[in-house]
């Protein structure tokens, strides 16, 4: 899979091409990224890339025709993927979409704003899809394409070595159970006696219960989507009556 990114500030991306899982894969040839700064693509002196609002207003906004010039020669490149903006008001993005991402296994264009954001008839004409990664505010468009790289790059086939993304928490639907490691006790905190025990029934059903006990705790909302797509089994409903007798996960 190869990304096109579009951006101001290509050292931002350091921090998935080379660390860790994603450095790796790419390291692996499983996926390939160029960055593509759209200064570039500008013909006047001073190589603008944004100005004043009309209307007015506070700050500065992209300009359409940098951003026009530069997708078009990553098009001319041979990338036809779908060209995908970040901003605030964009979708949130979720697993489902990392995934469907991940299944197209198509070329992406990625496109980030910096200032108040782009031109709306740049979005219009080039973008097919805006995403946002939460209600909170950051300086512009990079950690988001970060973000958004990083979680597709781990879901690549044989990008970690694990069998299978999908008993991870929002496949399942739940948060994971509490870990531990060495030393066996550590400040007088001891691990869980089960954990010790090497009894793997024993372990997974532990685990089960803590994840239920976690995810009914921090994010009584996850239990109730579990519940409503099936993935709850009969002994986590008899866990549930025991943790929450009212059943206050299903009126969340
Ligand atoms: C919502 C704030 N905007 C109107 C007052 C101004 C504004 C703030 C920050 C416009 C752009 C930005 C830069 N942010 C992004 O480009 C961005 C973002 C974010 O800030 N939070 C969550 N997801 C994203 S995706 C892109």
């Amino acid at each position: 899979m190869r990304f096109d990114v579009v951006t101001l500030f290509p050292e931002i991306f350091e921090a998935v091409t080379e660390q860790g899982i994603t450095s790796r894969a790419r390291e692996r040839g499983l996926w390939s990224c160029a960055f593509w700064n759209p200064r570039e693509q500008t013909t006047d002196a001073h190589r603008t890339v944004d100005d004043r609002p009309f209307g007015g207003g506070p700050g500065m906004v992209m300009m359409a025709e940098p951003l026009a010039q530069t997708v078009d020669a990553i098009r001319a490149q041979g990338n036809h993927g779908r060209v995908i903006s970040f901003a605030p008001s964009g979708k949130r993005l979720t697993d489902k979409r990392v995934r469907e991402l991940v299944a197209a296994n198509e070329d992406i264009i990625l496109i980030c704003g910096r200032y108040e954001g782009i031109d709306q008839r740049f979005l219009d004409t080039y973008v097919d899809e805006v995403i946002s990664i939460g209600d909170f505010v950051l300086s512009g468009g990079e950690l988001p394409a970060c973000t958004l790289i990083d979680a597709i790059v781990r879901q690549i086939p044989g990008a970690i070595k694990q069998l299978s993304t999908d008993d991870e928490s929002f496949a399942t639907g739940l948060l994971d159970a509490p870990h531990y490691t060495r030393p066996e006790v550590w400040r007088e905190l001891p691990v869980p006696d089960v954990l010790m025990s090497g009894h793997h029934a024993n372990i997974e059903k532990w685990r089960r219960t803590e994840s239920l006990r976690f995810t009914l705790q921090t994010r009584p909302d996850l239990v109730k989507i579990a519940d409503s797509l099936g993935k709850l089994s009969k002994a986590d409903y008899r866990e549930l009556k025991a943790l929450d007798p009212e059943g206050n996960y299903l009126k969340t």
